[in-house]
């Protein structure tokens, strides 16, 4: 009863982005990881670099603002500086917390992550689909996608959606952790869904064994994946 209850919109409100939402840039080869690894040393100056190790879920990414702890805005990325206000329709998901675990909450918080359906949501959906004689969905992450952008937040929620936190925008009045596996722990925290299968390693060799292992157990995990996040650990 408090997550669905808004009225179906006739269409979805602009939402500047406070601070842009970028993508990733791409690594193909051992080759390119070793290239990467290289400039983010001669970079900083250092002989070894920690990273932070991430599995990249296939979903939509999405922005979540809480004000004084109340989950007040959510919003599609959209082109990276303006998105589609989807609030509603991220009420409806589960995962997402509507007012953050903590007695002192931040004045303001945006948290960042990806919306995506999980395997056995998508083939439970289908199913019903199939009894009904209904449309399938072709893939999770299209599942995911076509379920944000529904004008009536009822058929959000039919999708079973998931979400998983991966990082932060705008701030006001929260002590940012120095480290990025410290926000994922912080965010975790805070009650948000941080994927598990992630750890903090040391330079181009670390880098490589998180990819091999992560191959290893790609197709027993519970949603889809479309490769591995690697960030310089260190804020700074
Ligand atoms: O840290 C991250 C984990 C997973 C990400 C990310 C992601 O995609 C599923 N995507 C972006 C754009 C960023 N960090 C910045």
């Amino acid at each position: 009863t408090q997550r669905v209850g808004a009225a179906p919109q006739d269409a979805f409100a602009e939402v500047a982005h406070r601070v842009p939402m970028l993508s990733l840039a791409n690594a193909f080869s051992d080759e390119d990881l070793a290239n990467f690894d290289r400039r983010c040393r001669e970079g900083l100056d250092a002989p070894s670099v920690d990273y932070s190790c991430e599995l990249k879920f296939d979903g939509l990414a999405v922005t979540l603002a809480y004000e004084e702890g109340l989950l007040v805005r959510g919003a599609t990325r959209g082109d990276g500086e303006t998105g589609e206000d989807v609030t509603a329709n991220l009420r409806t998901v589960r995962a997402i917390p509507l007012r953050l675990r903590t007695e002192s909450p931040p004045k303001l918080l945006e948290v960042r992550g990806e919306v995506l359906m999980l395997r056995r949501d998508f083939e439970a959906y289908n199913a019903r689909a199939r009894e009904l004689g209904e449309k399938e969905l072709v893939n999770p992450r299209n599942g995911a996608a076509g379920g944000l952008r529904q004008l009536d937040p009822r058929l959000t929620a039919k999708r079973r959606l998931s979400f998983f936190a991966y990082g932060l925008g705008a701030h006001e009045g929260w002590r940012v952790p120095a480290t990025h596996a410290g926000v994922l722990d912080a965010l975790a925290g805070l009650g948000f869904p941080v994927a598990r299968d992630r750890r903090v390693v040391q330079g181009a060799q670390g880098l490589l064994g998180f990819y091999a292992e992560t191959g290893a157990k790609r197709a027993g995990l519970p949603y889809d994946i479309d490769g591995v996040v690697y960030k310089v650990d260190a804020l700074a």
